[in-house]
């Protein structure tokens, strides 16, 4: 299941069995007797329709253990237990973010083009699955730099002058 689904997603259906007659020791009923530990999960007693009860955040977990019960309506009650791992998938939710956003560096005017000025470093939280965390850099402004897209490495694109360019 990704993460970010509505309310009310139908996760999945357990079903069980009872080989036994009528209408009472034939009939199951459902209940989670442990895991779920976030209550993200219901599970329908009757029909044993598993539902997202809560939204799911891959960030703050990435899997839910059920382990569900199963007992039939006889008396005294059968019942047994089955458990259940709900994968959560990555979705793409998070936009990467610079690790500081203010960088401030000295260059000399006559420094050469190519001279390594800084490097920035953002980071994703998404699994690197699907690429969802990999970032790239790009300089929107005009400036006599250059930045190498994947590694942020900032390099002198054309020669500086203090008395055009102080800064
Ligand atoms: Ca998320
Ligand atoms: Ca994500
Ligand atoms: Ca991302």
């Amino acid at each position: 299941m990704e993460e970010n689904m509505p309310i009310g997603t139908v996760v999945g259906q357990i079903s069980a069995k009872d080989p036994d007659d009528g209408p009472t020791n034939g009939e199951v009923r459902y209940k989670i007797v442990s895991g779920n530990e976030n209550q993200h999960i219901t599970v329908n007693t009757v029909n044993g329709i598993i539902e997202l009860s809560s939204p799911m955040d891959y960030e703050a977990q990435r899997s839910i253990l059920l382990v569900v019960e199963v007992s039939d309506l006889g008396s005294p009650a059968l019942s047994s237990v089955c458990s259940i791992i709900i994968q959560i998938i990555d979705r793409n939710d998070n936009a990467p973010s610079f690790l500081s956003l203010r960088i401030k560096e000295r260059v000399s005017e006559d420094a050469s083009i190519g001279h390594i000025i800084s490097q920035v470093f953002a980071i994703d939280k998404d699994s690197p699955k699907n690429n969802n965390n990999k970032v790239f850099y790009e300089s929107s402004s005009v400036v006599p730099f250059v930045i190498e897209p994947s590694s942020g490495m900032v390099t002198l694109s054309s020669n500086l002058d203090r008395e055009t360019n102080p800064r």
